[in-house]
């Protein structure tokens, strides 16, 4: 006889998640299921979706082997219902009961589905995080800016990482200033941690590939880790190998080498495979042994108690309605380049093959590559965030949306970003090799050969003169314009307006 169905999303892969610990492993039953709805809220990079689908189902049997009764929908079981709130009554039916106890899920669609659902639901807190919602509410209440890094001082003395006391480590709190070098590709690195596929696995690679043809994305090789344990191993190598120059090349771009120093963990992160404590204990002991430097371990640090931690309490403050919002009032449709369509521009041919082929980019290929063009093109902000919430392997929606609504396109007028993250080819100059075999010139500013990164930097600047013109930061920008010689302001908005034209036109910029 089963009292209660116990609700377990694809992405609260974790021992102990909260609705876990409540449950009873004689008379509660858990319900997984893969589900259409899920699957095609967004067309998802089909790797996504197979490591979702992979990690689920390890995960289920894990649960098995641990004592628990566990009811799995595979996604070709044609009894398995579309959607999670239909599984949950065919579940019910089945059990006769309609009592569900479940972690409340990271996305505003899935909550309200499951409050309005004809099913007594009782949501329980997600407390893998480090900090509570109430807390980040609590934090938040009265402050006139929301910045995050006075939000990462609170984290770093909750947790005590990298603190001596009430100081912190080293002295500084935030060690940026000694990073974002360049990198060479004459570097040798270890590269992410690969895992090979096991029988699991390769079914649902053959299902991904069955089902879901079309969307944009190669699936395979395929080399996740889709259990805790190979999650932990991919941890450790990166600890070991990769770690201390982490900080220095945290923000270069190189073609040949997709992921230098970066992590790769956030999908598993995401997924509940792995711990933000366990993760930043792990990277904090590398200082204490002195294997790796502390611009480096507070870099990475910062990054999840601070940035990741921050992001989730902006989504859930700020309501559903976050996702439509557009305070530049732009409308442009994404155009083909974001779906592997043609484009002359290097870096973003290059940002998206990736994204093609691996489900991944970092950070500032994300964000001063496709984001940057983006924000100065005008395009859509809900667009946007549909692509970037289909194309890489950790977009959920609560750490998404403000990394794209926010960070990336200032759509939500300033909550998180002091200024909009826009650059000139400049930028992508220093910090990459895409420039040197582009069709454009990144050191020509007008001109049909001139980059589209420096005509439409200043396009954008001048078409928001009214809201940006009274911000500090900004303020250089618009004097080194207004010093600008008249006929090359006008070369360079003539140029701007025929780029977004040819955008416009659906010609290949
Ligand atoms: P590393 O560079 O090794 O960083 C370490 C960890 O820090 C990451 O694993 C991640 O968990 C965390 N982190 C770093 N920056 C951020 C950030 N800005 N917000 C939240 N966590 C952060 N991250 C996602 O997890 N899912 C997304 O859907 C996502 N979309 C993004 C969209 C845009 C436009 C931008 C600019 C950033 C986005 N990020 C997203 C943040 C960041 O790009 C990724 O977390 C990172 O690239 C993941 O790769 P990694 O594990 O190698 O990260
Ligand atoms: C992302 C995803 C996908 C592709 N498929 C499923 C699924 O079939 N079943 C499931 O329980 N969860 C899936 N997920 C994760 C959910 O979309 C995720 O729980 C919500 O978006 C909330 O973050
Ligand atoms: Fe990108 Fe401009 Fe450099 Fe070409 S020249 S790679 S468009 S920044």
């Amino acid at each position: 006889m089963v009292k209660r169905l116990i609700l377990v999303l694809g992405d609260q892969l974790s021992d102990d998640l909260s609705a876990l610990r409540e449950a009873d492993k004689d008379s509660d039953l858990i319900v997984m299921a893969e589900v259409k709805d899920e699957a095609s809220y967004v067309k998802h990079h089909p790797r996504k979706i197979a490591l979702v689908f992979s990690a689920m189902r390890h995960f289920a049997e894990k649960l098995r082997e641990d004592g628990w009764q566990v009811a799995y929908g595979k996604y070709d079981d044609e009894n398995t219902s579309t959607s999670i709130v239909g599984e949950l009554m065919r579940r019910g039916q089945e059990h006769d009961t309609t009592e569900v106890l479940a972690t409340r899920p990271g996305e505003w669609r899935l909550i309200e589905a499951l409050e309005n659902a004809p099913l007594s639901v009782s949501l329980m807190p997600d407390d893998r995080f480090i900090c509570s919602l109430d807390e980040f509410d609590d934090w938040a209440e009265g402050r006139k800016s929301l910045r995050m890094e006075y939000f990462y001082r609170e984290m770093r003395r909750k947790t005590g990482l990298l603190m001596e006391g009430d100081e912190p480590a080293g002295g500084k709190w935030n060690f940026d200033h000694d990073n974002r070098k360049p990198a060479s590709d004459d570097m040798l690195r270890a590269g992410p941690m690969e895992f090979t596929p096991d029988e699991t696995t390769e079914e649902v690679l053959d299902l991904v590939e069955k089902h879901f043809p079309s969307n944009f994305g190669k699936l395979r090789p395929f080399n996740y880790a889709v259990t805790q344990g190979q999650a932990r191993r991919a941890l450790d190598h990166f600890a070991k190998n990769l770690l201390a120059e982490f900080g220095d090349y945290q923000d270069a771009m190189l073609r040949g080498d997709e992921y230098l120093n970066h992590s790769l963990l956030s999908q598993y992160l995401n997924l509940g495979l792995l711990s933000p404590l366990e993760i930043c204990q792990r990277i904090e002991q590398e200082w204490k042994d002195g294997n790796a430097p502390i611009n480096a371990v507070e870099g990475y640090i910062r990054q999840i108690i601070g940035w990741r931690e921050y992001m989730r309490g902006i989504y859930f403050r700020e309501g559903p309605d976050y996702v439509h919002r557009n305070a530049l009032g732009h409308t442009r449709d994404l155009p083909a380049m974001y779906w592997g369509g043609e484009t002359k521009m290097a870096c973003v041919e290059h940002a998206v093959a990736q994204t093609r082929d691996l489900a991944y980019a970092h950070h500032i290929q994300r964000l001063m590559v496709t984001g940057n063009f983006a924000l100065l093109a005008g395009l859509d902000p809900h667009q946007l965030h549909e692509w970037y919430l289909a194309v890489y392997h950790d977009a959920y929606e609560w750490v998404e949306a403000p990394n794209v609504i926010g960070m990336s396109q200032y759509a939500d007028d300033g909550i998180i970003a002091s200024k909009p993250y826009v650059s000139s080819g400049n930028y992508i100059d220093k910090m990459s090799d895409y420039c040197k075999d582009c069709a454009y010139s990144v050191k020509d500013k007008t001109g049909d050969n001139a980059c589209p990164f420096n005509l439409l930097y200043w396009d954008f600047m001048v078409r928001h003169r009214e809201k940006f013109s009274n911000n500090p930061r900004m303020a250089q920008m618009y004097s080194t314009w207004d010093r600008m010689k008249d006929d090359r302001k006008e070369a360079v908005r003539d140029g701007a307006a025929r780029i977004l034209d040819r955008l416009d036109k659906g010609e290949v910029v």
